[in-house]
């Protein structure tokens, strides 16, 4: 074996022969400019655990980071021997830092620790030659903290995994029917009502594992302003969700006016207490628009990703159709019906977004009735590939993520003793066949921004069902967006996993699922 277990796989690896590299108590640490976090990274994990100092040393020996630009931003080159200690070459300082992580994995399961078990073991990287790239440079995971809230330290720790498996898109889902999970300063009662919900209700599965409890939790702007950081510092951009106009009750029962009032009592609403879509969306009024931008307004002086998601599926029409006020509005603003008239709700915040410089993201639904979407508008494909090849072909970027084959939040094994039995079922063999650009999707390469898993939360109710969910089949979607090729994956899974138990992750056990 030539690749030491690394998940993802690297585009080369090998072992030259020869001894590897003793990082001891007095190997020195280089940073080329701009690249002292990975540094800084390197000193607390391999501190932690080693109790390595990695002093500051000379560019000529030790473990050296430096930068390259002849190679491609996110590549990196890793060299290891006894003779040339550690060199990490990256592109840039996000391939320094995905060079890191490579780094980790080869000093073995116990450099996931978080303290000496074995004080005194050496830390030991094998002789390695190793050039890499990624595949793609989108590569996504969704947490949907809106139906289930997941405290700040749990969003941390999930970024820390995600740059362990080169992972460097965090779509936060931050609001839906269930909860209002960002701190907006203009409009505090989004999240000091809309935050929290009562007992839910079983809903349209019945299964004691629907929670049945009431439920709550919101970040603060600062709490997101350190989530944003920590994963900056980790080469994780952060794309801020705000769904709407569908998926809305919870600010809607926050505040009634942003409701269809001429057809339901808005002001009875409370938080949603049942899965599924709410049929309560928001009134297509300049006042709900106003409201909205003033939210925008504070979500992107705390979020700098150049893309904001909003959401834009799922959005029943039936309020429209009978609200006087939204058929007035239709016939004034010259859409044609209801599906014109979400577009010109998503088109409005589309060109929004691009005066301030940002580009809006939506789910597929926002290709629904045919009307072009404003420039620079990208889809998230996930009713399958059409809205992705639908939208390729009209000259839109897309990030693939196809309900079908990276929902994590659906079943990973057939069989009733799954935590939880929910939905088609996806092994990690399947995650790892996953194709992004299968048929014609692939002639639209330069269209392709990525692709994502979305882990939804209607029955991850915390962190331990999360890490059910997500691993390994999270490491398996990391390679498939990482390493164009990819041989040998259960060999290198089997490498993977202590890895992961020793970082404190309860995946799957390959042997079937826990007893509960
Ligand atoms: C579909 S993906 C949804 C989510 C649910 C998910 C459950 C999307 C745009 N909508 O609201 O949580 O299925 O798997």
């Amino acid at each position: 074996m030539t690749t030491a277990g690394l998940v993802p796989l690297p585009v080369t690896a090998g072992l030259p022969g020869g001894h590897g590299c003793v990082l001891e108590q007095d190997t020195t640490l280089w940073a080329a400019p701009g690249t002292e976090h990975v540094a800084h990274w390197l000193r607390s994990v391999l501190g932690a655990v080693y109790a390595l100092p990695l002093p500051p040393g000379p560019a000529g020996r030790g473990v050296r980071l430096l930068l390259d630009d002849a190679l491609a931003p996110e590549a990196y080159r890793l060299r290891a021997g006894a003779d040339t200690g550690v060199e990490i070459t990256g592109g840039s300082p996000a391939g320094v830092f995905w060079g890191a992580q490579t780094l980790r994995q080869l000093l073995g399961p116990d450099a996931f620790r978080r303290a000496p078990v074995h004080p005194g073991r050496a830390a030991e990287v094998p002789a390695v030659r190793i050039e890499d790239a990624p595949r793609f440079r989108w590569r996504g995971l969704l947490l949907d903290v809106a139906r289930h809230f997941m405290p700040k330290d749990g969003v941390l720790r999930i970024v820390d995994l995600m740059a362990t498996h080169k992972l460097n898109v965090l779509h936060l889902h931050l609001t839906d029917d269930q909860g209002w999970r960002i701190q907006i300063h203009r409009h505090p009662r989004l999240t000091e009502a809309g935050a929290w919900r009562p007992r839910t209700k079983l809903g349209h599965r019945a299964s004691p594992l629907w929670d049945e409890r009431p439920h709550g939790g919101f970040y603060t702007q600062d709490d997101l302003r350190e989530i944003v950081a920590y994963a900056a510092a980790r080469h994780v951009s952060v794309v801020p969700e705000i769904d709407l106009p569908g998926h809305s009750q919870a600010a809607i029962a926050a505040y009634p006016e942003l409701g269809n009032t001429d057809v339901v009592d808005t002001a009875a609403l409370g938080v949603w207490d049942t899965w599924g879509i709410s049929p309560n969306v928001l009134a297509p009024t300049e006042r709900v628009l106003r409201f909205y931008e003033e939210v925008l307004e504070e979500v992107l002086e705390i979020f700098p990703s150049p893309f904001v998601h909003l959401g834009g599926d799922e959005c029943p029409k039936e309020q429209w159709r009978a609200s006087a006020v939204a058929q007035a509005r239709i016939r004034e603003l010259g859409v044609g019906d209801e599906d014109g008239l979400q577009a010109w709700f998503m088109g409005h915040f589309a060109r929004w977004l691009a005066a301030r410089g940002r580009r809006m993201t939506g789910w597929d639904e926002i290709l629904d009735g045919g009307r072009p979407l404003p420039p620079g508008v990208v889809v998230s494909s996930w009713r399958g590939y059409e809205g992705g090849l639908a939208a390729a072909r009209a000259g839109h970027d897309v990030v693939v993520c196809p309900e079908q084959h990276v929902y994590l939040d659906h079943r990973q094994a057939p069989g009733d003793d799954e935590p939880v039995p929910l939905g088609f079922v996806r092994t990690v063999e399947d995650v790892h066949a996953f194709d992004p650009a299968p048929g014609e999707l692939a002639a639209y390469p330069e269209r392709i921004l990525g692709a994502q898993a979305n882990l939804w939360t209607e029955v991850v109710e915390d962190g331990r069902r999360a890490d059910y969910q997500l691993f390994p089949r999270l490491a398996a979607f990391a390679e498939v967006v990482w390493s164009a090729d990819r041989p040998d994956f259960p060999a290198r899974l089997a490498a993977h996993l202590p890895r992961l138990a020793a970082f404190g992750v309860e995946h799957r056990p390959a042997a079937g699922p826990h007893p509960w």
